[in-house]
């Protein structure tokens, strides 16, 4: 199958197979345009597929080996550089394809600056928005521009779907007036806990969008990203949330955004491949 908007790039470092025969689908989205303090998420995809070098396939938690898995890797998007709607537009094409050719797998994103949620959101039409971020990105514009990374969740509310944000430490007043207003759920990182997780995403409409921006966790495992905050989470608090939502719901689609870098073998790639590697576990395991 090809897409008309990707082309090849570094794969993942497991046996992959052919997208028809997939039950995970893994698509980069390379863009980074409107990335405000620290550039570098045109370089996450690759960064996390070179990073899953280092990685073990086999899951000791789960039981799993991701090499006996299926799991294809359609490359990166086609992205226009400083042209958000134009690459949008790219990858609202490429998701629906994917989900022709096989609307049984689930597809995977991986950022890019959290903006690049929108197309597979908006291809995917899920009823909820689940996700871990820093911030809020409820603005309805950053720097006079609507369609920009600080305001994705603004994006997603006005499609209609249910939105709930964990790890948050990071917004403007506006922002919690507009959640209050839209009755979004939101955990600051302070208050969070798997327990406060599960109470809200209990209820939420099915099926569910899953977008971890990597600034949720703690600074000093996410160096490398557009807007580090710190206070942020531990990889097991996340994990054992993610856990529940995978055991618990139906899940749309799943993506890993904002992991930054110019090196190879930089940390907050490695903290986004082994997230990648455990969330594809734990959906054999227990999805
Ligand atoms: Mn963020």
């Amino acid at each position: 199958m090809e897409f008309f908007y990707t082309y090849e790039t570094i794969k993942t470092a497991l046996p992959l197979v052919d997208v028809e025969k997939a039950d995970f689908v893994i698509l980069g989205i390379p863009f980074d345009s409107t990335t405000s303090y620290k550039p570098g998420a045109r370089f996450g995809p690759t960064l996390i597929r070179q990073a899953t070098i280092n990685l073990e396939s086999y899951i000791l938690d789960y039981d799993v080996d991701l090499a006996d898995l299926k799991i294809a890797d359609i490359g990166d998007l086609d992205i226009v550089a400083g042209n958000p709607l134009e690459t949008i537009k790219r990858g609202i094409a490429t998701v629906e394809e994917l989900k022709e050719a096989n609307p049984n797998a689930l597809p995977i994103i991986l950022g890019g600056e959290h903006l690049m949620t929108y197309p597979p959101v908006k291809a995917l039409n899920p009823k909820s928005y689940v996700v871990f971020d820093a911030h809020l990105d409820l603005r309805d514009t950053y720097q006079e521009e609507k369609w920009d990374h600080a305001c994705i969740a603004r994006r997603v509310s006005e499609l209609g779907i249910e939105i709930a944000e964990f790890g948050i430490r990071s917004g403007i007043k506006e922002e919690v007036e507009y959640a209050k207003e839209k009755k979004i759920h939101w955990i600051h990182a302070r208050d969070y806990n798997v327990g406060k997780f599960i109470e809200i995403v209990k209820d939420l409409p099915e099926p569910i969008y899953l977008s971890i921006d990597i600034d949720v966790f703690d600074l000093s495992m996410v160096p490398s990203t557009g807007t580090p905050e710190a206070g942020g989470l531990s990889f097991w608090e996340v994990i054992e949330a993610l856990e529940w939502l995978i055991k618990n719901k139906k899940i749309a689609g799943i993506d890993i955004m904002e992991v930054a870098g110019t090196e190879l073998g930089d940390i907050t790639a490695l903290t986004g491949a082994k997230l990648l590697f455990y969330l594809i576990g734990m959906k054999a395991k227990l999805g």
